[in-house]
């Protein structure tokens, strides 16, 4: 299989929280690629770009506010099976249940909002990659 490449975003809490190197050590271990990355503060229309399989969901728009919220870490990341290895590695997306061992897990919890600050996001299909990396980079 040729080699893949998919979105990464350290989100909000995780650049708050000081937990980009954390989160960059993991990635680094599994043995992906770093191919680019850049803090950005996006603006509502790259995040409505970026969400809109979400448009209408009722924690849309406090996701929106979330993700306005502080710095994201943009990362397009590279190797074979990447967005599937990379969403194995972050966890299930609610970060009170994802398993520990996982970024999620080990440094997510309910932070009592209506959204889940669950620290990363990763693309889930090759179209949302290369979507999603049109968006960002
Ligand atoms: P993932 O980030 O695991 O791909 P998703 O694409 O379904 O999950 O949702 C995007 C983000 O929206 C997710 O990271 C956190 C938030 N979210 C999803 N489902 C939610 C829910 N039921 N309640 C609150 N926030 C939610
Ligand atoms: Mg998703």
């Amino acid at each position: 299989m040729p080699t893949e490449e998919t979105l990464v975003l350290v989100k909000p809490d995780g650049v708050a929280r000081g937990l980009t190197g954390a989160i960059l050590a993991r990635i680094e271990a599994k043995g992906y690629a770093l191919v680019d990355i850049k803090l950005v503060e996006p603006d509502r229309e790259v995040l409505e770009q970026h969400y809109a399989e979400h448009v209408g969901k009722p924690f849309y728009e406090p996701l929106v506010e979330f993700m306005l919220s502080g710095p994201s870490v943009a990362i397009r990341l590279a190797g074979n099976r990447v967005i599937e290895g990379f969403r194995s590695l972050a966890g299930t997306t609610d970060p009170t249940t994802a398993a520990p061992g996982t970024i999620r897990g080990d440094f997510g919890r309910d932070w009592g909002g209506k959204v889940q600050q669950n620290l990363v996001h990763g693309s889930d299909s090759p179209e949302s990659a290369a979507r999603e990396l049109a968006i960002w980079f």
